[in-house]
C-alpha cells in the first residue's frame, strides 16, 4: 500500500525546521543559519521512497510580526497547517520555555484536526532528564488547551538521532494514495530563488545584528553563455537591497571586503549547484522601508501557500 501526504513543519525561529527538511530530502532546499528568522517563505521538500511520498513544507519561524514582511511570513505559517495530514511542531531543546504568545499556533493546529507530532530537536545539547521535562511540559500544555500530540519524538538532526523514528511515525499517519510528484522532484523553489536565498544566507552568516535581517536579495540577470574556451558560464547580476545608507556601508565593508566575502562564498555554492562557472556581480541598493512595500514583497507573498 503506497501512501502520499502533506506534512507541515512549524515552530519557533531557529528550532531547526529547515535543517530537518534538508536532511530528509538529502538536498539543501532551504537555507539554514544560527540566526532566528532565516526562512522567509514556505518551501516544499519532497521525499519519495518505495512505500511513500512525503510532501514537506518548511515554514518561517513563528514570531510577532513587526512589519508587512513579518505579517506575510506569519500568514505563510498559518496557511501551511491547513489541509495537511501531519503537522510537525518543532521545539528547540536548548530553549524549552513555553511562551503562550508564540505558542498560540498550537490552538490553530488543534482546530485543523491534523495529526500533530512534537519533535524536540537538538537533544545532542541537553541532558536526558531535561528532555523528559520538556516532553511532559509540552504534553500538559497541549492537553490544557484541549489538544493532543499523536507522538512526541526527541531528535538530533546533527547526530541523525531519532530521524528514522520520526519518518516511520509520519508515514504511519499518511493516507493511502498515488504519488503526486514524480520521483525526481524534490522542491518547488526555483533556481533563481535558491540563488537569492544562498546570497541571503551568506549575508546572515557574515553580518551582525539587524543588518542582514533588513535585506532582500533580487536576481536581476541570470543568463547562461559560452566563454571563449566554449565552456558554459552563468552571468548572474544581483541586487542586495537594504534599509539604510549606514547598512549599505557595512554590507560593502572596508574597500569592498565584506561584499567580496559574501560574493565569493555565494558564488562557490551557486557554482556547485549549477555545476558550471558563475560570474556573480552584487550591487547594494538602499530602499527605505522596503519591508512595508508590496513591490519588494510580492515574491514572498506569492509563496505563502
Ligand atoms: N545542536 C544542534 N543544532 C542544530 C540541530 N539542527 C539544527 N541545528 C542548528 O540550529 C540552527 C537553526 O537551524 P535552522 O534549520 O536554520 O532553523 P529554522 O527552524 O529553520 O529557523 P528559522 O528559519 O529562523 O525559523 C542552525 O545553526 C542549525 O545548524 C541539531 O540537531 N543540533
Ligand atoms: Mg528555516
Amino acid at each position: 500500500m503506497f501512501k502520499t501526504g502533506y506534512i507541515s513543519v512549524v515552530g519557533k525561529p531557529n528550532a531547526g525546521k529547515s535543517t530537518l527538511v534538508n536532511q530528509l530530502v538529502g538536498f539543501k532546499v532551504a537555507i539554514t543559519t544560527p540566526k532566528p528568522q532565516t526562512t522567509r517563505f514556505n518551501i516544499k521538500g519532497i521525499i519519495t521512497t518505495e512505500t511513500s511520498q512525503m510532501i514537506f513544507t518548511d515554514t518561517p519561524g513563528i514570531h510577532k510580526p513587526k512589519n508587512k514582511l513579518g505579517e506575510y511570513m506569519m500568514k505563510g505559517v498559518a496557511n501551511s497547517i491547513n489541509c495537511v495530514d501531519v503537522i510537525i511542531y518543532m521545539v528547540d531543546a536548548t530553549k524549552p520555555r513555553i511562551d503562550t504568545t508564540s505558542e498560540k499556533i498550537m490552538e490553530d493546529m488543534i482546530a485543523t484536526k491534523s495529526k500533530v507530532i512534537l519533535a524536540i530537536n537538538k537533544i545532542d545539547k541537553v541532558e536526558k532528564s531535561k528532555i523528559l521535562t520538556i516532553m511532559s511540559e509540552y504534553n500538559s500544555y497541549m492537553e490544557s488547551i484541549g489538544g493532543k500530540f499523536c507522538e512526541i519524538i526527541p531528535i538530533s538532526i546533527y547526530k541523525q538521532d531519532g530521524l528514522d523514528v520520526l519518518v516511520q511515525n509520519i508515514e504511519k499517519y499518511l493516507p493511502e494514495g498515488e504519488r503526486i510528484y514524480s520521483e525526481d522532484e524534490i522542491t518547488d523553489i526555483s533556481e533563481k530563488d535558491i540563488i537569492e536565498e544562498i546570497i541571503r544566507e551568506k549575508a546572515l552568516n557574515n553580518l551582525e545584528e539587524e543588518v542582514p535581517h533588513g535585506i532582500i536579495v533580487e536576481v536581476e540577470k541570470f543568463k547562461k553563455r559560452k566563454n571563449i574556451e566554449k565552456k558554459s558560464v552563468y552571468d548572474i547580476d544581483v541586487n542586495i537591497i537594504c534599509e539604510k545608507t549606514s547598512h549599505k556601508a557595512i554590507i560593502i565593508g572596508k574597500e569592498g571586503a565584506m561584499l567580496k566575502k559574501i560574493g565569493t562564498e555565494a558564488r562557490r555554492e551557486i557554482e556547485h549547484m549549477l555545476e558550471d562557472k558563475v560570474n556573480l556581480k552584487l550591487w547594494v541598493k538602499v530602499r527605505q522601508n522596503w519591508q512595508e512595500s508590496d513591490i519588494y514583497l510580492n515574491n514572498i507573498k506569492n509563496k505563502m501557500n
